[in-house]
């Protein structure tokens, strides 16, 4: 896997390359600066689960991964504008460096690009990545009607994240089985990891945001609080004993204290331990999909993402 990845960012880069070389640095900006390549490594891994045994991937699947994370790029120069964000992947963000007009043009060349590379790979990947990068828009604009909204449903907050988070995570899966011309109940399988996963990606996301420090986030903890989104653990507390307490702190404009204080009254009760395990389940009914696959180095790897989540936000929030 990890020639895999070398031959993913090889061909990132590439991808970027345009006339202009202006657009060429900009485009280029956030993929040099890291990311853990989550799309790419399960795109290749689905292709993977179609395969006996450990062997390179083939080009389509490293093309698809390529495009899954041109997209997941796009979003987050689109994502950091929207945000007024000043840091990304500890680097700084696009907009900070070179502004909003140009940081949101870069985002579109990056989806341009996604979409010339899946129609290389046919309609049907080149239709899914497109109704994809719909989902994450519709997910998205859910979220951003919400801000601020402390009766924000949890049925609003999962079709948000599924939107926004889980459709491309799935997208990855279905793209590595498709261009492995896997049958359909096995890309089906591959979906449904893809989706579980997504949906209990975002939640730890949600969680580390309330307890992980700020040397491992980048920004203090809480920017969702500060932000006005209100994730699962914030709105199960909202919903529980001591939602009126919390609901009085969390205002728009709240300050550093006030913020820090919601953290420890959320921290205090059981929105965090009621999140994990949420995230839990979902891991677990991804898992289940994969064991309708023959084994393969594949699905090993699947399995054991799902795994190093969940430990991950066990230890931080312990
Ligand atoms: C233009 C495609 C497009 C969308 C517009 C802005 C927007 C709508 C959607 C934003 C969606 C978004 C930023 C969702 C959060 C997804 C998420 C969990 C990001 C963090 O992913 P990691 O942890 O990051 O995989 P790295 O940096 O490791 O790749």
């Amino acid at each position: 896997m990890s020639a895999d990845l070398d031959r993913v960012e090889t061909e990132l880069l590439a991808s970027v390359r345009s006339g202009e070389d202006f657009l060429t640095e900009i485009a280029s900006h956030l993929i040099t600066a890291g990311g853990k390549r989550v799309r790419p490594g399960f795109c290749i891994a689905s292709t993977a689960t179609t395969m006996t045994a450990d062997a390179p991937a083939p080009p389509e699947a490293v093309t698809g991964g390529v495009a899954v994370e041109l997209v997941h790029l796009g979003s987050l120069y689109h994502d950091d504008v929207m945000d007024e964000a000043d840091t990304r992947r500890s680097v700084p963000s696009v907009n900070s460096r070179w502004g909003n007009l140009r940081a949101i043009l870069a985002g579109d060349f990056l989806l341009a690009r996604a979409s010339e590379l899946a129609a290389g790979l046919g309609v049907e990947v080149a239709a899914l990545l497109a109704a994809t990068i719909g989902h994450l828009c519709e997910g998205q604009l859910l979220e951003l009607q919400h801000a601020f909204d402390r009766s924000r449903t949890e049925e609003s907050y999962l079709r948000s994240i599924d939107g926004k988070t889980a459709s491309l995570l799935t997208a990855a899966c279905r793209i590595g089985g498709l261009v492995a011309e896997a049958p359909e109940s096995h890309v089906e399988a591959l979906a449904t990891f893809g989706h579980s996963y997504g949906m209990a990606f975002q939640m730890v996301d949600d969680v580390l945001d309330l307890v992980a420090t700020e040397a491992d986030l980048g920004k203090p903890a809480g920017h969702d609080l500060e932000e006005g989104i209100y994730t699962l653990p914030v709105l199960h507390t909202l919903a529980g004993r001591d939602g009126e307490e919390l609901g009085e702190l969390l205002t728009e404009g709240i300050d550093e204290p006030t913020r820090r204080k919601a953290i420890e009254l959320v921290a205090s009760g059981d929105g965090i331990p009621h999140t994990i395990e949420r995230a839990r389940e979902l891991a677990e009914l991804g898992r289940d999909a994969l064991t309708q696959l023959p084994p393969s180095p594949g699905v090993d790897g699947l399995n054991a993402a799902a795994d190093y989540l969940l430990t991950s936000v066990e230890s931080a929030a312990a």
